[in-house]
């Protein structure tokens, strides 16, 4: 029986969740195919079933889990016998971490640069619903956000220090080859390419060269994702 996800949609079929497209590495590294079934934010009725109203939620066969960390846990467990997400078991806290600190730093730094072309590539079914509960999280209306963003941009680059000293070490987070560390920390700017021209990196930033190779791991899948080619 196919897997099957829900994640969120905007216009123009842009498949911008951070979250979904951890699910989307995650499956990727374990070689499993799924279904992705599309949901605007006002159409929580489709995962209602779940018992909350968040994507990504996966449902395979009788098992429905949701929240992307899990979900990966659930898949390293479920399918053993297949490549490892996880790897080491010591590994599951290393890579808490950087699911936290993609999170609470690098998405929090990003989304209030990005927020207003979030709101410009939603379905206009959408709109409302953003704007009201964005604007009660960050404190303001998303137009007046969305003029400070260049000088939010020198706070967030700095932010990415140890980052960018780290993939000017190694070639991927992971080491060598890409990993789910990666994958972690590179929904992020996945989310912002599919919703947003905004120059989040400079070009000779390692940061930026790293990312582009992350557009190509796993055959492409993130570079074909419908989002801005830069
Ligand atoms: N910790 C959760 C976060 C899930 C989450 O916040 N998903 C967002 C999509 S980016 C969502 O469903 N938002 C719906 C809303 O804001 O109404 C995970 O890792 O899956």
């Amino acid at each position: 029986m196919a897997i099957n996800v829900f994640e969120l949609v905007g216009a123009d079929d842009r498949r911008f969740s951070p979250y979904c497209w951890r699910t989307r590495f995650a499956l990727a590294i374990k070689g499993l195919d799924a279904e992705f079934i599309p949901m605007q934010f006002t159409q929580k009725h489709l995962i209602e079933f779940s018992g909350q109203d968040r994507v990504p939620v996966l449902v395979d066969g009788e098992t429905c889990v949701h929240d992307s960390w899990a979900i990966a846990l659930y898949l390293d467990r479920a399918y053993a016998d297949r490549p490892s997400i996880f790897g080491d078991v010591a590994n599951v806290g290393i890579l808490r971490f950087l699911n936290m600190w993609t999170d609470r730093v690098v998405m929090r730094g990003i989304m209030p640069m990005i927020i207003q072309d979030i709101f410009e590539h939603i379905d206009p079914a959408d709109q409302a619903y953003f704007r009201q509960s964005r604007e009660k999280t960050w404190g303001g209306r998303i137009e007046d956000i969305h003029k400070e963003r260049d000088t939010r941009l020198v706070g967030f680059r700095k932010s990415l220090e140890p980052l960018r000293a780290t993939l000017a070490e190694q070639p991927f987070l992971s080491g060598a080859n890409a990993g789910y560390a990666d994958c972690l920390v590179f929904s992020a700017f996945q989310w912002a390419r599919i919703m947003s021209d905004f120059q989040l990196l400079e070009t000779d930033d390692p940061i930026f060269a790293w990312r582009d190779k992350m557009l190509d791991q796993f055959g492409g899948l993130a570079r074909s994702a419908p989002g801005y080619a830069f």
